[in-house]
């Protein structure tokens, strides 16, 4: 079964993968399986094919979307709604990135602690990450990169918020494939995660150190 779904991810079967995750789920499979094993597992595949080039961006975006839609139905399943916390968080994909899916999952959990995330989208600069923290009392603000060219971006942030005056005022997280927790160290941000739902302890844990 989680075969099928993988399957259908990797090659973007968007008018099946609905019902594939559905009946997964009606069989008892837990919703983090079909996340690890069918989702994530296919797309790391995929990129991996991508490389080599096997596929094509086209193929890559298909699959993407696929995931997408997949998640759609995971959703009420993965994140068991919160209490509402004060907990407000401006989250994007830096600029220069288009990569969305995993900062979208990081948001889904995030919401599903009962975080407020203010999901400025992707290509989102340093100052629209720190106008947009000021403007919304934003006490975490959390960046996504999934290429190592678009990494040092992140620094930007951290240097943009310096310069605004703000650093003490917000943590900032960062994540995505090719981030590290040396990296986050390097560059002086507060924080790592390696998955969406470390980000979303991540960032309650963070905002419970700002006074
Ligand atoms: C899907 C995909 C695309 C899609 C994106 C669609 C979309 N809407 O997002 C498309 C086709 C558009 C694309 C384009 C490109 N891509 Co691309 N893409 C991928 C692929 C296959 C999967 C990424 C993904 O969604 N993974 C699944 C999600 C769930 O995982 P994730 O993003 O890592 O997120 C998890 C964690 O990292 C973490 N996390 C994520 N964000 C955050 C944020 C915070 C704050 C925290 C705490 C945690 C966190 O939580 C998430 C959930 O667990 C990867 C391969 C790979 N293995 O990563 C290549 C990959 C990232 N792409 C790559 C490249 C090169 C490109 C292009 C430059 C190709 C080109 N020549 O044009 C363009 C760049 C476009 C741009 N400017 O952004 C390379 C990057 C190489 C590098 N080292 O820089 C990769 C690694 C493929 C490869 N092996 O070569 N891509």
């Amino acid at each position: 079964m989680i075969v099928n779904i993988y399957q259908a991810v990797l090659t973007g079967k968007r008018r099946e993968i609905q019902a594939l995750v559905q009946s997964a789920l009606d069989a008892g499979m837990a919703a983090e399986t079909i996340l690890n094993e069918g989702l994530i597992a296919a797309m790391s595949e995929l990129g991996d094919r991508f490389k080599e080039g096997k596929v094509y961006i086209p193929e890559v975006m298909l699959a993407g979307k696929t995931m997408t839609m997949a998640t759609e139905v995971l959703k009420p399943h993965l994140v068991a709604e919160g209490q509402k916390s004060a907990v407000r968080v401006v989250l994007g994909t830096v600029q220069g990135d288009q990569h969305d899916i995993g900062k979208s999952l990081v948001k889904m959990m995030m919401e599903g602690q009962g975080i407020q995330v203010i999901d400025l989208g992707t290509n989102v600069s340093p100052s629209q990450f720190i106008d947009t923290a000021v403007k919304e009392n934003c006490t975490i603000v959390a960046c996504s990169a999934l290429l190592t060219t678009t990494m040092p971006v992140m620094a930007d942030v951290v240097k943009a918020a310096e310069a605004a005056g703000i650093r003490n005022q917000v943590k900032i997280l960062i994540g995505g494939a090719p981030v590290t927790a040396a990296y986050a160290e390097k560059i002086g941000a507060d924080g790592y995660a390696p998955d969406a739902k470390s980000a979303a302890d991540a960032a309650r844990c963070l905002a419970s150190q700002i006074g």
